[in-house]
């Protein structure tokens, strides 16, 4: 070992040389964002060792074959950077497998290529030359005994330990949620990027190919069947024909802050008149379905009324799938669908499905103005959001459909001390004392879009749709949300906050009211077409209209747990919604809750056989 660190084999050179070339990549080249001093290490850690578990192989090849291994290992690693470099100035983001067959993506590439390559691209080769160079010397082929060989060997997998290590402390389970390339990449390197890509395509692929048509029937039989009588829907079918659309999704809003106050001051003024308004139809009992996929799952299923999966987010994991969605089927009735977010295109892989979803157009980042007033935490702060959005909505062919995705109000609900209106909180919790600021943050803002709208106007003609997409404080802070609800958090209570705004506001409407019944995200999809006079032939939601008088009697969630009108179900503990507390059950006696479970596990495997198997390329949604 010693003599190897004052002449280090080549293997090691051409890890290091490698390595600090490809941080020089990530680092200058590809605009990776770092933000803070342990994310810059893993940046600077993670090529190193990437390149290093890489070359390490040479010392188990014969001497012959090791500089040939080195140098065609230098020359190809260095190809699949520089291809990425190039993807990247396109398209600022990295290559998938998918995407490599996407033929425009190819072409656009192809077109734009000598606008791509700079001259100073030529250092990128310079060590492949250098090893190149060095590997046709004896330096090139190194006699290892053993004992050299398992050192060096140990010496990767320590590297590759720390690594990882480094990297869940950044980002805990960063592989389940897998959120977003830029991150992937920070924190595991291009290269075992591109390895995790292979193998979840593989994956996806194989799962594909396993499928065939006739599983799809049995499912629309099931969806007919749970479906009641006809017209049994309260008429309310086109009340908002041909008007534009406003969809806000409400980052982390739930309705446990509705109607609180802190020290005299209520949370949410405008959102608690807002919901009792005269043109607003409120849902009270309207859950989020969401699972890991977060933000992204609650856009799949209003977009498509299935459900996300239980791991992973369907975003990524399968944005190649047919699907039939909102925003597709909008356009088909002449609206122009697109979506607003500040944030990065390629977070949870938008860019890709909102694509295949079918809208028209992504006003992402790189649309907005952001700068250090404007912005703070994950970036450009809603008001500025809204603001700097209405030129593009104002451009929007009518009708338009326009999601709008607000940011400001998210983990870890920091909000600048002079940005604040409100007290935070007092609990044993900083995350659930200020998330209130931030709540009332968002209730501001969107009193102030609204007011804009109407200068604008653009408000008279519009249906606005206000949700929430999923819970912003989780169970971990249960102890300090009890003290703030003054209850205890059972299982019975946790489920009931996963409740979120659910708003539909037509102005000049007049009869808006609230609803008790219970109803979910899966619902959305049919729930507007209706309002909109759009007819769905074939229909394969899960959800149902929100306004039918017999609906199926369950909102299941994501980790099965579900509510009926009587009973929740949670942990194995079924619950009297009257008595909020676990139903009594004789010995030898079904619980209530049995044969609902057995409908939600039916149910949400039903929705899983879809996505995996990609079915709906095996229905014709036009017959
Ligand atoms: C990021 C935004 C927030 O683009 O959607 O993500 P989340 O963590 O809420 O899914
Ligand atoms: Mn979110």
């Amino acid at each position: 070992m010693k003599e190897w660190i004052k002449s280090p084999p080549l293997f090691v050179l051409a890890a290091l040389l490698f390595g600090i070339k490809t941080y020089i990549v990530y680092r200058f080249m590809f605009g990776i964002t770092i933000e803070s001093l342990l994310q810059e290490f893993i940046l600077f850690l993670n090529p190193i060792v990437s390149a290093y578990v890489i070359f390490v192989i040479s010392v188990w090849l014969k001497e012959k074959k090791q500089g040939t291994y080195l140098k065609y290992t230098a020359l190809i690693g260095t190809v699949i950077l520089y291809v990425n470099l190039l993807f990247y100035r396109n398209f600022t983001d990295f290559i998938t497998v998918p995407v490599l067959f996407q033929g425009n993506n190819a072409a656009d590439l192809t077109s734009s290529i000598f606008t791509l390559i700079h001259l100073s691209d030529i250092i990128l080769f310079i060590d492949v030359i250098l090893i190149w160079t060095l590997s046709k010397r004896s330096y090139g082929s190194v006699t290892y005994n053993k004992h050299q060989r398992v050192a060096a060997t140990a010496v990767m997998f320590l590297l590759l330990a720390t690594n990882v290590t480094f990297a869940e402390m950044e980002r805990p389970m960063l592989f389940a949620r897998t959120f977003d390339r830029e991150y992937l990449v920070k924190n595991i390197g291009l290269f075992n990027y591109h390895v995790y890509d292979v193998s979840m395509q593989t994956k996806t692929r194989a799962q594909r190919v396993m499928a065939d048509g006739s599983e799809i029937q049995e499912i629309k039989d099931y969806i007919s069947e749970e479906k009641d009588e006809e017209n049994t829907a309260e008429d309310l079918f086109g009340i908002a024909e041909d008007r534009n659309v406003v969809f806000i999704s409400v980052e982390s809003m739930q309705n446990f802050v509705l109607d609180k106050e802190v020290n005299g001051k209520e949370i949410t003024p405008f959102l608690n008149d807002f919901k009792e308004d005269e043109d607003t139809i409120w849902f009270e009992n309207f859950y989020h379905q969401t699972a890991q996929g977060k933000t992204s799952d609650s856009e799949f299923i209003v977009e498509n009324s299935l459900y996300p999966l239980d791991r992973g987010a369907v975003y990524f994991t399968h944005a190649q799938n047919e699907y039939h969605a909102l925003p597709e089927i909008l356009n088909q009735e002449g609206y122009t669908p697109s979506v607003f977010h500040a944030n990065n295109r390629s977070f949870w892989n938008r860019d890709m499905m909102y694509e295949n979803l079918g809208y028209d157009h992504f006003y992402s980042q790189r649309e907005y103005e952001v700068t250090d007033e404007n912005s703070f935490g994950w970036g450009l702060e809603d008001k500025a959001f809204y603001e700097q959005s209405l030129p593009y909505l104002k451009n929007q062919e009518k009708p338009f459909y326009s999601k709008f995705i607000t940011l400001t109000h998210h983990f870890p609900f920091e909000l600048p001390e002079k940005k604040a209106s409100i007290d935070k909180l007092e609990t044993s919790s900083n995350t659930l004392n200020q998330y209130v600021q931030t709540a009332r943050y968002t209730d501001e803002s969107l009193e102030g879009f609204l007011t804009r709208l109407k200068e604008e106007g653009l408000y008279e003609n519009t249906m606005f749709v206000f949700m929430g997409d999923h819970y912003g404080i989780s169970e971990f802070h249960n102890s300090a949300m009890s003290e703030f609800l003054n209850k205890e958090i059972t299982g019975y209570e946790h489920v009931q906050l996963q409740r979120v705004p659910m708003m539909i506001h037509i102005p000049g409407y007049g009869e808006g009211k609230k609803y008790e019944k219970i109803t979910g995200q899966i619902d959305m999809k049919p729930t507007l077409l209706h309002l909109l006079g759009i007819e769905e032939k074939n229909e394969l939601n899960f959800g149902e209209n929100m306004f039918d008088q017999n609906r199926k009697g369950f909102v299941a969630l994501r980790d099965g747990s579900f509510i009926t009108e009587d009973y929740i179900y949670t942990d194995s503990v079924c619950y009297q919604k009257d008595s909020e507390e676990p139903v009594e059950v004789e010995n030898g006696e079904e619980s209530p809750c049995a044969p609902w479970k057995e409908k939600v596990s039916k149910e949400l495997g039903y929705s899983d056989d879809i996505i995996y198997g990609d079915l709906f390329r095996f229905y014709d949604f036009k017959e």
